[in-house]
């Protein structure tokens, strides 16, 4: 069995397990970011600041989705919210190609509803499940079911780059940049981007962000933090809910490309189970 997410899940491998990632791109002017392990995302996230060219994301080709796939019996797809992006799409079609060429093969693709470190969240079970020795069908169903008991919160930068792209109101993300206050939003379970808070200070929203993990029914899970060049809010969270369960599986890593161009610089995504 394989495991393949389009690259927004910040992975590009999984420890005990056949993983492979369809990459997004970071357009800068006619410069393209690939979304893959090697591309510099600080000097990205630097050039997104300085550059007046226009910017936007692409989501992986057929062609990408199928060289994840590569030659596989059962293959298992997580994708980013089809709500934001065209990757559900574009797997989908990639999987009925790749049936109709091995007609005896397995791909099932799910829409993740999220993003992040919700999709590594859901990747790790999904590993968890294989090693168990569940069978495809069984992965499948319980994958599915996992997906409603995690969630995403999150905090980002400035909401710039998901207004250019039309996947958040303008008249929103203008009103975040005059009044210099941060967004603590959430993944809603039909998969849109979710405003559930405004703060006036990056420290109160970290705190808003548990509070809401809290509503959200979190009881000592798994917690994944990303951030994009923000070490320090993601090290102040974990504190934070280390200080209230101590015995939890939490890990801090850094956005890839394309979490890190809508996050923006200071954007820290929280992926974690609620049970
Ligand atoms: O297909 C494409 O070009 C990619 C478009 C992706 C748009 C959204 C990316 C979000 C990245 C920042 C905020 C989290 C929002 C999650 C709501 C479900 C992460």
């Amino acid at each position: 069995m394989k495991i393949v997410m389009d690259s927004s899940s910040n992975l590009r491998e999984l420890e005990d397990a056949n993983f492979a990632a369809a990459p997004l791109k970071v357009l800068i002017g006619n410069k393209e970011f690939v979304d893959v392990r090697g591309t510099d995302v600080a000097a990205m996230v630097n050039e997104l600041e300085t550059s007046k060219e226009k910017t936007s994301t692409a989501c992986p080709s057929i062609q990408d989705w199928l060289d994840a796939f590569a030659d596989e019996m059962e293959i298992i797809v997580v994708t980013i919210t089809s709500k934001l992006s065209g990757c559900f799409n574009s797997a989908a079609i990639a999987a009925k190609e790749y049936l109709s060429e091995h007609p005896e093969r397995k791909v099932y693709v799910m829409d993740s509803l999220s993003t992040g470190p919700e999709m590594e969240v859901i990747a790790e079970k999904c590993a968890e499940l294989i090693n168990e020795g569940k069978n495809y069908e069984q992965v499948c169903q319980e994958i599915t079911e996992y997906r409603h008991k995690t969630g995403l919160l999150f905090v980002l930068g400035s909401l710039r780059n998901l207004a250019k792209n039309g996947r958040v109101n303008t008249a929103i993300a203008k009103l975040v940049d005059t009044l210099h206050i941060f967004i603590v939003g959430k993944a809603s379970i039909v998969g849109d981007l979710d405003p559930s808070n405004k703060c006036r200070g990056k420290k109160r929203a970290m705190e808003q962000i548990y509070e809401n993990m809290i509503k959200e029914g979190y009881k000592g899970g798994k917690v994944r933090i990303r951030h994009t060049e923000s070490p320090g809010d993601a090290l102040a969270l974990q504190t934070h809910i280390l200080k209230y369960w101590p015995n939890v599986d939490i890990k801090i890593g850094k956005n890839k490309a394309l979490c890190a161009y809508y996050a923006e610089k200071g954007g820290v995504l929280v992926g974690f189970e609620k049970g």
